[in-house]
């Protein structure tokens, strides 16, 4: 039986995969601090990736960690660097000392939010944060980077763009950056299974028809998106275009957003 840990389990990514990573000869073990409604074979532990002793237990027996834990958006100095940055690197070492082979890291685009938009960006362009909540990624990528090199760990990290059930509250930017749920599945279950992937970054996005990320990466590690956010362009052809610095950045109306402001 295989066992994968999947912390902030209750959020919205980690809503949206559960059901889709469920399958015969695997347990998920959910960790959240919030309420998460678990499906009959689901072990469940209400924690925070913060607390180091709740993470060791958390990461016995455990084949591999999706790391979905922490606020999903801007926030205070304090706050990113405790929940977001700290509480990585306690999963890390929890993983680390526990054995885990492989840890699924969740970027995002905002760690590389001032880059120009730009055809096909590599997954591997370096940091360019857009918000503290950028920063946290980055941090992210970094202890990612130093447990793979000094302990052997597979470490794979995602650049998300958008993972919604679908793009249209995001408004026009969602055409470009979306993720769909099953693709985000299919994404997943690519960095569960592909053989010693080593250390690797690499965009969480659909094949969609405005994108502006590289594919590259994650198709070498066995990922192929079914979906296209354009099937939605329809109803999105009133929303306003993005403008301004909005216009110009990977990291939208992020790179406008009051700095360590939760909004
Ligand atoms: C993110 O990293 C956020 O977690 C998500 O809520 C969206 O805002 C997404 O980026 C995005 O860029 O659309």
């Amino acid at each position: 039986m295989e066992r994968i840990l999947i912390t902030g389990a209750a959020g919205i990514v980690g809503t949206l995969m559960r059901p889709r990573l469920r399958k015969d000869g695997r347990i998920l073990r959910l960790l959240d601090i919030a309420a998460v409604e678990p499906s009959s074979d689901d072990e469940v532990i209400t924690a925070s990736v913060t607390d180091a002793a709740a993470m060791a237990e958390a990461c016995v027996d455990v084949d591999a960690v999706i790391h979905l834990g922490g606020h999903s958006r801007e926030n205070s100095w304090e706050e990113i660097l405790s929940v977001n940055i700290n509480g990585t690197q306690v999963v890390l070492d929890a993983a680390r000392a526990a054995g885990v082979p492989r840890v699924v890291l969740a970027s995002s685009n905002h760690a590389a939010g001032f880059r120009p938009i730009d055809a096909e960006l590599p997954a591997d362009s370096s940091p360019r944060p857009d918000t503290y909540y950028g920063v946290g990624k980055a941090a992210m990528e970094a202890l990612g980077s130093l447990y793979h090199s000094r302990f052997g760990m597979d470490v794979i990290v995602i650049r998300i763009g958008s993972c919604f059930p679908d793009p249209l509250k995001l408004g026009k930017r969602g055409l470009t950056t979306w993720l769909s749920p099953d693709d985000g599945a299919r994404l997943f279950e690519a960095c569960l299974s592909a053989p010693s992937p080593g250390y690797r970054v690499i965009w969480g996005v659909s094949n969609n028809t405005r994108r502006i990320y590289s594919l590259d990466e994650a198709r070498a590690l066995g990922y192929e998106p079914k979906d296209d956010a354009e099937s939605y362009a329809d109803q999105l052809a009133d929303a306003p275009d993005p403008s301004g610095v909005a216009a110009e950045y990977v990291g939208g109306p992020f790179c406008t957003a009051p700095l360590g402001h939760y909004n």
